[in-house]
């Protein structure tokens, strides 16, 4: 009997478990194969491959009480990845919310499974979508101030990133077309488009 080996064996026997459970369900087969090859060495968090683009928090104050946090997030890795939770420094509690339209009312509660992010894809939070909910709100977040979002993914890693702070650009839930884009293009063209050669008296 060798006990110490039987430990090692044991504890790269859970590792590999760890590392394929990691993976999620999605994951197809050649990446599971070159994680193992690998080993241990590679050492990838979920966090790594996060980006968000125009990241912004919609204006509130304390008594508003809360108010949400938009962007795209992209994930850059080749592994699919779930953010499944948030933290803001002014926010006692946050979550992560998903709009549900039924019927003419939109309406949001809190994702079931966190926002999961494909290998190479993005997800969008917008108005009336995803977003990350901030609750009993400590502080006024004021338009033109910066704050620091944390976002935590299923490894247990996290990111963080500087949202702005702006006035909501749609004043209302009706974030499908509202506001009308197409302005009539009068384009005052020149009458005069026929210039008269005259004659120009140019002489020397
Ligand atoms: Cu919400």
């Amino acid at each position: 009997m060798n006990p110490t080996r039987t430990a090692g064996a044991a504890a790269l026997f859970s590792l590999a478990l760890a590392l394929s459970a990691c993976g999620g369900a999605d994951q197809p087969e050649e990446q599971a194969g070159a994680a193992a090859e690998d080993g241990a060495a590679e050492d990838t968090a979920a966090a790594d491959g996060f980006e968000i683009s125009d990241p912004w928090i919609k204006a509130a104050t304390v008594d508003d009480g809360m108010t949400a946090v938009f962007g795209e997030i992209s994930n850059t890795s080749d592994a699919d990845v779930t953010i499944v939770s948030a933290e803001h420094e002014a926010a006692g509690m946050v979550e992560l919310h998903e709009g549900v339209t039924e019927g003419a009312d939109t309406t949001m509660r809190e994702i079931e499974g966190g926002f999961p992010i494909p290998a190479g894809g993005s997800r969008v939070l917008e108005a009336g979508g995803d977003h990350i909910m901030l609750m009993d709100l400590t502080e006024d977040l004021e338009p033109g101030s910066e704050s620091t979002v944390t976002v935590e993914f299923a490894d247990g890693s996290t990111a963080e990133f500087t949202a702005q702070v702006k006035e909501f650009a749609g004043a209302n839930e009706d974030y499908d077309g509202g506001s009308g884009d197409e302005e009539e293009y009068e384009e005052g063209h020149d009458e005069h488009a026929g210039h008269e050669d005259e004659h120009m008296e140019d002489e020397g």
